[in-house]
């Protein structure tokens, strides 16, 4: 296997895909080298089916707004890969959904749920819907369309899907509902994420956050050092970056910015449990302007418009919003004020010259896919309590997740520690993936 070769394939088929070309690259580079050392890889044509979904449901969804206008959207839910188990990841609501944005994020959802420990294949879905500016009304009429046309490509054993990006607890719920009245079946187990008196798992809002403050853990132990202390910049102000400010805060980091599209908060004296509860409140309004954090706390957070949170001072970076948030440039800047280690929490964070300059200049950094796998970890932990129609305590889940992220951070040393005795974590965390998915593909045959 060339990765060049199949780029240059995948680049002529896709045009104009990038970031679906982007995740793949990544993936490819990294285990090229491990790929070609086994030619069963190659005679099944792994990485050739690999890269291609298994299957792209495309609908329209049609609703009515609150002036009673009728708009349209498209609904998407794309099946990349059920090796090791049923079909499962997120849906995303943002006015940039595309095909492109989608198969990047199964792509790499299928490697980050082998990364879990736990049976699970990879999914993504979503819609260009916009939440901006919606009323709460209009979000549960578009969620209830949305769902009148994906019921029938979910099931508990089938795909299940969860949030992402726009969708969060009060879309799981208003989903969920449509869902059990067209299927006619108290299923909880079709979706995660759902609220925690009707089968939602305890810390599941929590968990992406939380994890990816337990996987900076390891990763800063293993490399000698401590949390305790560090100043934190986060980038945006939604359910990721909630739970990473907590336990940030319980850790004993100070959490000096959280930003927003519209600009940066920078926070001084660190994050208050007051600040960070009002990102709820934020989040649900809708506005998506970080500035209302500042308006909320005058004198406490300093609002400068246009500018990122990479901007600010600190020692660790935390993306935690969207993809490619994090340019070369900003890497260089982070560099510049101080920053040691950047663990990235959301989904391709980096651009790729960013995480080259990490690499080549002794800054920690560590990929989306392993970082931010507490979350689907926990949506996994929810999927099997409610196949067992029970449910666990918060300390049980913690512990749970806090083992899952231990293991993670094993199988990137196990995989990517280097000839120096550095660990490259994205190519520990794609091997580790990649080996465990390739293995179960060649195991059930060509298919
Ligand atoms: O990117 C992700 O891992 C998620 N949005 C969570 C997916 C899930 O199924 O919990």
């Amino acid at each position: 296997m060339k990765t060049k070769d199949i780029m240059a394939r995948l680049q002529a088929k896709y045009p104009g895909e990038s970031e679906y070309l982007q995740a793949v690259q990544e993936v490819l580079e990294s285990i090229e080298e491990v790929y070609n050392q086994h030619p069963e890889f190659e005679k099944a044509k792994i990485v050739e089916r690999m890269v291609e979904p298994d299957r792209i449901f495309t609908f329209r969804v049609t609703w009515v707004d609150d002036k009673g206008e009728v708009q349209t959207n498209t609904g998407y839910r794309i099946q990349f890969n059920s090796a090791i188990g049923p079909y499962k990841g997120g849906l995303r609501f943002h006015r940039a959904v595309t095909p492109s944005m989608l198969k990047f994020l199964g792509f790499e959802q299928t490697f980050k749920n082998a990364l879990t420990t736990l049976p699970m294949g990879g999914a993504k879905g979503g819609s260009d819907f916009d939440p901006k500016g919606k009323t709460d009304e209009e979000i549960m009429r578009f969620c209830q369309a949305f769902m009148l046309e994906l019921w029938q490509c979910i099931g508990p054993d089938q795909d299940i899907p969860a949030g992402d990006v726009g969708v969060g607890g009060r879309e799981i719920g208003y989903l969920y509902g449509m869902y059990k009245k067209l299927a006619r079946e108290y299923n909880t187990g079709v979706l995660t994420g759902k609220g925690a008196t009707w089968g939602g798992s305890i810390l599941r809002p929590e968990a992406t956050g939380f994890g990816a403050l337990y996987f900076t853990q390891n990763l800063l132990h293993h490399a000698g050092k401590d949390i305790k202390g560090c100043k934190v910049a986060v980038s945006g102000f939604g359910n990721v970056a909630w739970g990473a400010c907590i336990k940030a805060l319980e850790l004993g980091a100070k959490v000096v910015a959280i930003s927003g599209p519209d600009g940066v908060c920078e926070i001084p004296d660190g994050i208050t449990r007051e600040m960070i509860d009002y990102m709820l409140v934020m989040r649900a309004s809708n506005r998506d302007r970080v500035e209302d954090m500042a308006t909320r706390f005058p004198g406490q957070a300093v609002f400068t418009p246009g500018k990122k949170a990479w901007s600010v001072k600190c020692d660790i970076a935390l993306p935690c919003a969207f993809q490619n948030e994090l340019a070369e440039e900003d890497a260089k800047q982070l560099k510049e004020n101080g920053c040691w280690c950047c663990c990235e929490v959301s989904n391709m964070g980096c651009q790729p010259g960013a995480i080259h300059f990490f690499q080549h200049n002794g800054i920690l950094f560590a990929p989306g896919k392993a970082v931010n796998a507490g979350g689907v970890a926990t949506s996994g932990l929810e999927m099997t309590q409610n196949a067992e129609h029970i449910s666990w305590s918060g300390k049980e889940v913690d512990e749970k997740l806090h083992f899952i992220m231990k293991s993670i951070h094993e199988q990137c040393v196990k995989f990517g520690t280097q000839p120096d005795g550095t660990v490259d974590y994205v190519k520990g965390a794609n091997i580790a993936g990649f080996m465990k998915v390739a293995q179960a593909m060649l195991d059930q045959g060509t298919i």
